[in-house]
């Protein structure tokens, strides 16, 4: 997969693309990303890339032309078509179903913002879609591009060293329906610290008491605390009898999650 980074600041997303899955996954060639500023694009002395806004008000709008020409360099740096996504409050929101979905493409460009935005004849001309990380501001899109990145190259086969871990994290499928779940709680030594005992079914070395445990503790956090992931009426009739037993429990004994 190919990722052509927009910015204004192109080492923010070098500094991620050079760490941890994300540089591991260009180290084994399952991922690059390229860095590509609108001000190498911008003409005149100033080589300005940004104007005051028509209408008045505080800040800085980007202007389209530097912009284009720019997205324009990206495109024909490979032959592959690209969508432009252009990071934003606006847009729609990043979730893991679309992190899946963009992780299957081949190639895609970021576009990230400065100041108060760009100019919305560029976004109307050139963007293809708009996708916003969470309902906050950031004072740039590229945060939110490393997000989406990080997301997205930790699902390129063979950038994580566990293969499984990938399917066990947060937020893949929980049923056939294709709902989400949480996490289950993760312990590690020793056994007995003065903060609590792991849960003795951990240390039970059997697999399948194990998987259930961590499968019942997964649907019984979510319900609890994102409620709005879990439709009870799309759960398989196992997982309902883990929660419905989870829920009792919990009931008894309220401090258990
Ligand atoms: C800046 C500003 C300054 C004065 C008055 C109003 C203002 N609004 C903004 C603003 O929204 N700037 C954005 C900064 C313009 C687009 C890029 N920026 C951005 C992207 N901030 N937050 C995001 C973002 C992207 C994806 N998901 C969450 C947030």
């Amino acid at each position: 997969m190919r990722v052509d980074v927009v910015s204004l600041f192109p080492e923010f997303v070098a500094q991620v693309a050079g760490h941890g899955v994300v540089g591991r996954a260009q180290e084994r060639g399952l991922l690059s990303i390229h860095g590509w500023n609108p001000r190498d694009f911008a003409t005149g002395n100033y080589r300005r890339v940004d104007e005051r806004p028509f209408g008045g008000g505080p800040g800085m709008v980007m202007l389209i032309d530097p912009l284009r020409d720019c997205i324009q360099a990206a495109r024909e740096a490979d032959p592959a078509p690209a969508t432009v996504i252009y990071l934003s409050p606006q847009g729609e929101r990043l979730t893991q179903a679309k992190v899946r979905e963009l992780a299957g493409r081949d190639r895609v460009i970021l576009l990230c913002g400065r100041y108060e935005g760009v100019d919305e004849r560029l976004v109307a001309a050139e963007v293809d879609e708009e996708l916003s990380i969470g309902d906050y501001v950031l004072s740039g899109g590229e945060l939110a591009a490393a997000v989406l990145i990080d997301a997205v190259a930790r699902l390129q086969a063979g950038a994580l060293n566990d293969s499984e871990s990938a399917a066990q994290d947060s937020f893949e499928p929980a049923d056939d329906a294709g709902s989400l779940l949480l996490d289950c709680p993760h312990f590690t030594r020793p056994v007995e610290h003065e903060l609590g005992t792991v849960p003795a079914v951990l240390m039970s070395g059997n697999h399948a008491d194990i998987a259930r445990w961590r499968r019942q503790q997964a649907l019984g956090r979510t319900w609890l605390r994102r409620p709005d992931l879990v439709d009870p009426s799309t759960l398989s009739k196992a997982d309902r009898q883990l929660l419905d037993a989870f829920l009792a429990e919990s009931a008894s004994d309220p401090s258990s999650t």
